[in-house]
């Protein structure tokens, strides 16, 4: 049975930007390879680049908010300000032992909890850390260059148009949510997004998505509640394939596809997952350009062990981490980025549309080790 879901379409402020676009590259199955869209002739980076930047920019300021969402990660790591209290340059040793088992305590997990110790080390022993305060440098130094190390961009890669963005993860990690926000912020700064309800298991999900697209200002395509997920969303960009080829300017800039959550040892499940992904490519070759795994930052280190399978499945390209606002387990983070080498894209910090920021290592180690501040001197004019 098919069922359609809020198939409710959007004011389009994306309408009249002129820039490259290649859209749908056929447009009958089998049929001559046509090129529909290619308007325009604006230079440089992609629209949804830009736009990535700008959420980015704006992200920047709203540092209060990025930081009350990781707060009760921080609460764990206080341990780190009663440990460094007590910092003495004559028993190092016995304070970076602390120190590493503080932040295995906080599931920065065994191997990435000694490399940053073993930094830390480095540079007592060459007389670059004396002080506690050197220490707390040293500690986010060590992190940001963890969660950089292999040089991957957080910004969204989006370079098609549409581009697609393909959500996974297990049961209850914030998919479905993560979707909606993100479309939400896209359409906030005009890009006109398409959902599709991958996750055929059952209709609440739908019903959901839906919910959310009516939030986020965005369409959501057919539903078919129990069909086979790679086929719904085959149709779905088939559909949309089919409205461009009629008329070229019927172009979405975003397309999000949610999936069902599975368990990442479910070796079927997984399988499925990628045939979800080989719907994609097969009506867009290319995409999708981004594959991201949402991990519940709840979980604590077992999060590791997801992004492994899941990237053995279907070959991830960046990590979102929700629930940081309800978490003291956000150090697991440095450890699947140090481990997997994958990026961080977005961080979950709330329920609400606004609850998504883009994932800054700066901002996210500050927030981890806030400067402590300097008691105010009594008596100074
Ligand atoms: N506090 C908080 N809650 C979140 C966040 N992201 C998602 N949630 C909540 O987590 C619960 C599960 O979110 P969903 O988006 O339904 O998760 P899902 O991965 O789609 O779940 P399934 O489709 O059942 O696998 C919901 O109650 C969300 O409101 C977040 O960043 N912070
Ligand atoms: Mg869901």
């Amino acid at each position: 049975m098919q069922t359609t879901v809020g198939r409710k379409c959007v004011a389009s402020s994306a309408a009249g930007r002129s820039r490259n676009v290649t859209v749908f590259r056929r447009c009958s199955r089998g049929g001559p390879v046509k090129v529909v869209a290619n308007a325009g002739g604006e230079a440089g980076p992609g629209f949804l680049q830009r736009l990535g930047r700008v959420i980015k920019e704006k992200a920047a300021g709203d540092f209060d908010r990025f930081f009350a969402g990781t707060s009760k990660t921080r609460e764990r790591l206080g341990l780190v300000d009663e440990m460094l209290a007590l910092w003495s340059l004559e028993d190092y040793e016995d304070s970076l032992e602390e120190l590493e088992e503080v932040l295995i305590s906080a599931d920065f997990g065994p191997r990435t909890a000694l490399k940053i110790v073993d930094r830390i080390r480095e540079g007592v022993k060459a007389g670059r850390v004396k002080s506690a305060e050197d220490i707390r440098a040293s500690l986010k130094a060590a992190i940001v260059e963890l969660l950089t190390a292999r040089g991957r961009s957080s910004e969204l890669k989006l370079q098609g148009r549409p581009a697609v963005v393909l959500i996974v993860g297990v049961n209850g990690a914030g998919k479905t949510t993560t979707v909606g926000k993100i479309a939400y912020k896209y359409g906030k700064e005009g890009a006109k997004v398409f959902l599709i309800p991958g996750d055929t298991f059952r209709a609440a999900a739908a019903e959901q998505l839906a919910e959310w697209s009516r939030r986020a200002g965005a369409t959501i395509g057919a539903f078919r509640e129990g069909a086979r997920p790679q086929a719904v969303i085959a149709s779905n960009l088939d559909d949309l394939r089919q409205r461009t080829c009629k008329d070229a300017s019927d172009v979405y800039d975003l397309i999000l596809v949610d999936t069902a959550g599975r368990l990442h040892t479910a070796y079927k499940l997984m399988e499925e997952l990628a045939l979800c992904k080989a719907a994609v490519s097969n009506a867009l070759p290319g995409q999708p350009d981004e594959t991201l795994l949402v991990l519940d930052g709840t979980t604590g280190l077992n999060m590791l062990n997801q992004a492994k399978e899941f990237n053995e499945a279907v070959r991830l390209s960046g990590l979102i981490l929700t629930k940081l606002d309800g978490t003291a387990r956000g150090g697991a983070v440095v450890s699947v980025v140090d481990q997997l080498g994958l990026p961080v894209k977005f961080i979950g910090v709330g329920e609400t549309a606004e609850d998504l920021q883009p994932f800054d290592p700066e901002a996210f180690a500050e927030a981890l080790f806030p400067k402590v501040k300097e008691p105010a001197t009594a008596g100074t004019k």
